[in-house]
């Protein structure tokens, strides 16, 4: 069964696919980042380590298994036959990916939708948009974990963003520890990580600290 929306979720996204964990099990990594607690999954299998359809899609329903047993939703990255193939609960698209309108259409009542925005133009045009979940804009800071990442968005333009959109906002790109207060600041529902999570030496610890900080930081504002 598909898991609703909500926008809590957002709050600590962990998404990662093979390429993010090369000599590791994903599977290990997920199931100790459900543990520790994320309140979101993306599967996004890219680039070099790209499994097979047939590999994507086993991995993707344990994954997905995995995360229906902890009330997570499972969302997989731009490929709409995948996430439908899986049962997902939601699909994320890119600018450059399938047509958004297209793709709110197809999947309507069956997944939610996420949109990558990084300009207020962008999320102008997504303001227009009826059904559209979330929207996750970066990246941030400096990555590199993804190639093709669209120029820094930095802390002052995410809040613009934040302000200007009519859905939540999920920040992503370069986030580290330290940075998450500040994130929180700018109004942004959570913070989308691949390494901070899929690098950490202790992710318990790490997903701890991301839970923790929406925490403090609504005392505070
Ligand atoms: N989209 C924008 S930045 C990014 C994606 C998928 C990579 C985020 O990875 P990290 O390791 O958290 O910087
Ligand atoms: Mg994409």
């Amino acid at each position: 069964m598909t898991i609703n929306f909500n926008p809590a979720q957002l709050q600590v996204y962990l998404v990662a696919g093979t390429q993010d964990v090369p000599g590791r099990s994903l599977v290990t990594v997920v199931q100790q980042a459900l543990a520790a607690g994320i309140t979101a999954f993306q599967f996004r299998d890219k680039g070099a380590s790209q499994l097979t359809a047939t590999e994507r899609l086993a991995l993707g329903r344990q994954l997905k298994a995995l995360c229906t047993a902890k009330g997570v939703p499972f969302i997989v990255d731009d490929d709409v036959d995948l996430a439908l193939a899986i049962g997902a609960d939601g699909i994320h698209v890119g600018q450059s990916d399938d047509q958004i309108q297209h793709v709110l259409q197809r999947v309507q009542g069956r997944l939610f939708v996420g949109l990558s925005c990084s300009t207020l133009t962008e999320i102008q045009q997504a303001n227009r948009l009826t059904g559209l979940a979330y929207i996750g804009s970066g990246p941030i800071f400096p990555t590199t974990s993804k190639a093709d990442a669209d120029p820094v968005v930095g802390l002052k333009q995410l809040k613009q963003l934040v302000q200007t959109a009519r859905v939540p906002i999920v920040a992503i790109g370069g986030i580290t520890e330290s940075q998450l207060p500040a994130i929180r600041r700018t109004g942004a529902a959570g913070s989308a990580v691949i390494s901070m999570v899929t690098q950490s030496p202790n992710i318990q610890r790490t997903v701890r600290a991301m839970l923790s900080t929406g925490v403090t930081d609504d005392k505070i504002i």
